[in-house]
């Protein structure tokens, strides 16, 4: 198990290590797609609370999880998970309209964040097993991404259930993740 995530893992091998944060609305998948990816024991801490981040360390790639939206008080603390992150993958719930200017909001505002203007940026167009998900065109204007500038930026259909798309996903992050330490 692992093909996509061991490739990342091994191209940092031995000594830059990647940080990769996972990001998106709760109820997205976020979880789901860790425990489908089957990379690990999750541990689940709650440096504060209410600000509840899980985090999976694989071979030389640690990956921090956490939900997004309506947090602003506890925004701040965020920044000592930004340091060293070179990828970002932003995961959507496809079926949820009602939320998805949320994720928009929320997505850019992670976007502006100093410290990550050099991370690539992932986004899963997740929950496409269920009928009337948006497609992940519908999904990428609706989050504006085609107004980002200076990113590099791929939006991938997935399925944390069924694992569609998630390796595929992570391929492509793999090939084009800057490598700052390199
Ligand atoms: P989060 O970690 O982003 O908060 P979770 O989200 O991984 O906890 O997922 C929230 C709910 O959505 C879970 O359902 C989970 O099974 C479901 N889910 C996640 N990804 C998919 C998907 O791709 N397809 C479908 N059909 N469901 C998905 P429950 O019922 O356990 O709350
Ligand atoms: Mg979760």
């Amino acid at each position: 198990m692992g093909g996509a995530v061991s490739r990342i893992a091994k191209r940092f091998f031995p000594k830059n290590g990647v940080r990769i944060l996972m990001v998106g609305l709760d109820a997205s998948g976020k979880t789901t797609i860790l425990y489908k990816l089957k990379l690990g024991d999750i541990v689940n801490t709650i440096p504060t609370i209410g600000f509840n981040v899980e985090t999976i360390e694989y071979k030389n790639i640690t990956f921090t999880i956490w939900d997004v939206g309506g947090q602003d008080k506890i925004r701040p603390l965020w920044r000592h998970y930004f340091q060293n992150t070179q990828g970002i993958i932003f995961v959507v719930d496809s079926i949820d309209r009602e939320r998805i200017s949320e994720a928009r909001n929320e997505l850019h505002c992670i976007l502006s964040e100093s410290e990550l203007s050099n991370a690539t940026l992932l986004v899963f167009a997740n929950k496409q097993d269920l009928p009337h998900a948006m497609s992940s065109s519908e999904v990428a204007d609706k989050l504006a991404l085609h107004l980002l500038r200076n990113r590099f930026w791929y939006i991938q259909s997935t399925s944390a259930t069924t694992g569609q798309g998630l390796y595929e996903g992570l391929d492509w992050l793999s090939d084009n993740i800057v490598n700052n330490k390199a």
